[in-house]
């Protein structure tokens, strides 16, 4: 072979690398552990696909340069329609809207240092995940910077691969989302369980809108500083008793404020997964509870949701079922107290890379009860 074609076969390979270690099944290559970006970019798997095709460089040497050094694009758009049964609140209106249009860089800066960076362009351009990995233990896989908080199994689930457009309102409410700090996880050898432990900044919630209590969803996202001198800890354990089934427990705990705007948040939640892929079949459920201690009154949270999904034809047409409820003070029983009931259509292209959602969800309020039932549509395409 020719010195110069050489070095331009290795420049390819350093500079695209990872999707040649899966060039022989035509997937994508994967994210680093607990990414919810799933695959790279086609353009040059294909240009791999032909290197190695070509006998200019060998399939070994595109998987040991992968290994050291790569880097992928990856990115999706979900593009939304809704339309609100009434307009009795300010902010429910009919219309269009880009739901999420994000963009992320990742892969492996040396052999076992893997990062991450997405950007959420939708809306207020900002930061999403931004994190520096090191997996020389994969039993202990360290991480820091900005990510999810190991909090809630819908939570952590991509937004892309989610049973319903949205996810539960008591997700959206108590789990925490993207946080700043520092994290470990892993499997505990067997495979039948796997943690995750971390501690971040912690922040009070945002401002409420429709609850009497603020979502602590991305409230510390972003921020530039911790809100005061304390840290939020939280942890996950999620045991595989066998492949079709999961159970998960959570559990976090911060001071949030500083000064008589002190809090004392305590959350926990358990979850359950079960999947039978051969039968299109899913059903999943979840708890969450959040106690807060602040001066003058503690409040309780809680809610939940279980949902079902079946393929009516396979792989392409899923039907889906989920009922839920949220309950923003568990004293008093107003509009607070929610129970909805959503239908959905899912229509699957190709799988959660290209697909159709079409959702209505039944509204009801334990008081003061309002017509604010919603159709929802989205497309989402994932490049
Ligand atoms: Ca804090
Ligand atoms: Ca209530
Ligand atoms: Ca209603």
């Amino acid at each position: 072979m020719k010195k110069s074609k050489c070095i331009i076969a290795i420049a390819a390979a350093m500079f695209i690398s990872s999707s040649a270690a899966y060039a022989e099944e035509v997937v994508h290559p994967p994210a680093p552990a607990g990414l919810d970006v799933h695959f790279g970019f086609p353009g040059v798997q294909g240009l791999n696909e032909l290197l190695v095709k070509k006998g200019i460089i060998t399939k070994e040497e595109l998987e040991a340069q992968a290994k050291k050094h790569s880097m992928n694009i990856s990115g999706y758009i979900q593009f939304q329609g809704s339309v609100i049964e009434n307009n009795d609140v300010v902010s429910d209106e009919d219309g269009f809207r880009i739901r999420r249009a994000k963009l992320a860089v990742f892969g492996n800066a040396y052999e076992h240092v893997k990062f991450k960076l997405e950007a959420n362009f939708a809306g207020t351009p900002a930061l999403d995940d931004a994190f520096i990995e090191d997996d020389h233990l994969p039993y202990f896989v360290g991480r820091v910077g900005q990510f999810k908080v190991p909090f809630s199994l819908e939570e952590l689930t991509s937004d892309t691969e989610i049973l319903s457009i949205e996810r539960s309102e008591v997700v959206k409410q108590i789990a925490p989302e993207r946080d700043q700090g520092i994290s470990f996880s892993g499997d505990i050898p067997g495979g039948l369980l796997s943690y995750s432990i971390g501690a971040f900044n912690g922040s009070k919630a945002k401002a409420a809108t429709t609850y009497s209590i603020g979502s602590y969803n991305d409230a510390a996202k972003n921020a530039t500083k911790n809100d005061n001198d304390q840290l939020l800890y939280a942890g996950r354990l999620v045991a595989k008793p066998a492949g079709w089934i999961k159970v998960g427990v959570n559990g976090l705990t911060s001071t949030d404020g500083s000064g008589s705007g002190e809090e004392d948040r305590t959350s926990y939640g358990i979850d359950l997964q079960i999947k039978n892929p051969k039968r299109g079949c899913s059903l999943q459920g979840e708890y969450l509870n959040q106690r807060l201690e602040k001066t003058g009154a503690d409040v309780t949270s809680e809610g939940f949701y279980v949902q079902a999904g079946h393929f009516v034809v396979p792989k392409h047409l899923e039907v889906a079922l989920k009922y839920e409820g949220y309950d923003a003070d568990t004293a008093h029983r107003n509009r607070d107290d929610i129970r909805w009931t959503t239908v959905g259509l899912n229509f699957y292209i190709d799988g959660h890379d290209a697909k159709l959602m079409a959702n209505y969800i039944f509204k009801n309020e334990g008081d003061d009860s309002y017509d604010n039932d919603t159709f929802l549509a989205q497309a989402q395409l994932r490049f």
